[in-house]
């Protein structure tokens, strides 16, 4: 009794909190995480597309096969139950039945397979890239570096929760931004300095793994304006949770602005790793 209370007690609070959580989903922008959601943030990259497109695809696919063998076992209960068929068949072979068991799972698997390696190409093949960014893991913060533009180079750190501005999230934005003009391919070069790391953007589909003596590819294209963000996404240490990662897509004016603005405002500053690297 007391189990299906509370059984019952979380259903009604998992239901009102989607009811009243999808009011504030309607004005949430993609690139962050919003309360009581479902599934991914929002789309807004070609390959985040092709994501959520084959994600649906699963469930729709997973969903058919589990209604198909739920109905089998129920047919089985109430047609070959011990009262109903006293006396079971010898049959031990059925050729046409074997073929099709072992034949259908594999077309289904094919069907799976197709679009799974085609997404992968797309993911591992950078198309020819407007802009190459490479983002260097430390412990525990983001480096960058934008080799197309005189190796202009700064660093992203976390803000504490007393230095947030109005409307920044918690744990997810930096001080400084990575800054990509809107609808341009652009080239991620990523590697660490120290341990495993991982740079991810769940709206745009990327996920990788930053390993030391190593430069690992990718690429993403945003495909509307807004500042998204995303975390380190390999437990690499004490503060894996504060590492967190903040894009920024402008249009290609604003781009352009930006940069003449970084190379004076970050180009003075030493290096928070120079400065560890002196003070050791
Ligand atoms: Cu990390």
């Amino acid at each position: 009794m007391r189990v299906t209370t509370l059984l019952a007690a979380t259903v009604v609070a998992l239901v009102a909190g989607i009811v009243t959580g999808s009011a504030d989903m309607a004005f949430a922008a993609a690139g962050q995480p919003t309360d009581w959601a479902l599934g991914f943030q929002d789309s807004r990259s070609p390959v985040m597309d092709d994501l959520v497109w084959f994600d649906n695809f699963l469930l729709v696919l997973i969903t058919v096969i589990s209604l198909f063998v739920l109905a089998l076992l129920i047919i089985i209960m109430v047609r070959f139950n011990a009262k109903k068929n006293p006396e079971p068949s010898k049959t031990t072979h059925n050729t046409l039945i074997e073929v099709l068991w072992t034949v259908v799972p594999i077309l289904i698997l094919i069907v799976v397979a197709v679009p799974s390696f085609r997404l992968l190409y797309k993911q591992m093949e950078v198309p020819e890239a407007d802009l190459t960014i490479k983002a260097i893991g430390y412990q525990w913060y983001w480096g960058y570096e934008y080799p197309d533009h005189d190796g202009l180079f700064f660093e992203a750190l976390m803000l504490e929760d007393d230095e947030l501005a109005e409307g920044q999230p918690r744990l997810l934005a930096t001080d400084t931004e990575v800054v990509v003009p809107v609808n341009a391919t652009v080239r991620l070069q990523i590697t660490s300095e120290d341990v495993i790391h991982a740079w991810a953007i769940p709206s745009f589909g990327v996920k990788m793994d930053a390993v030391p003596g190593r430069l690992n590819e990718t690429w993403f294209r945003a495909t509307e304006v807004g500042t998204y963000y995303g975390q380190c996404s390999e437990l690499c240490g004490i503060r894996h949770a504060y590492m967190p990662i903040t894009v920024k897509v402008v249009t290609q004016e604003e781009f352009d602005e930006w940069i003449l603005w970084a190379k004076e405002e970050y180009a003075a500053a030493p290096s928070a790793y120079d400065v560890a690297d002196a003070q050791r």
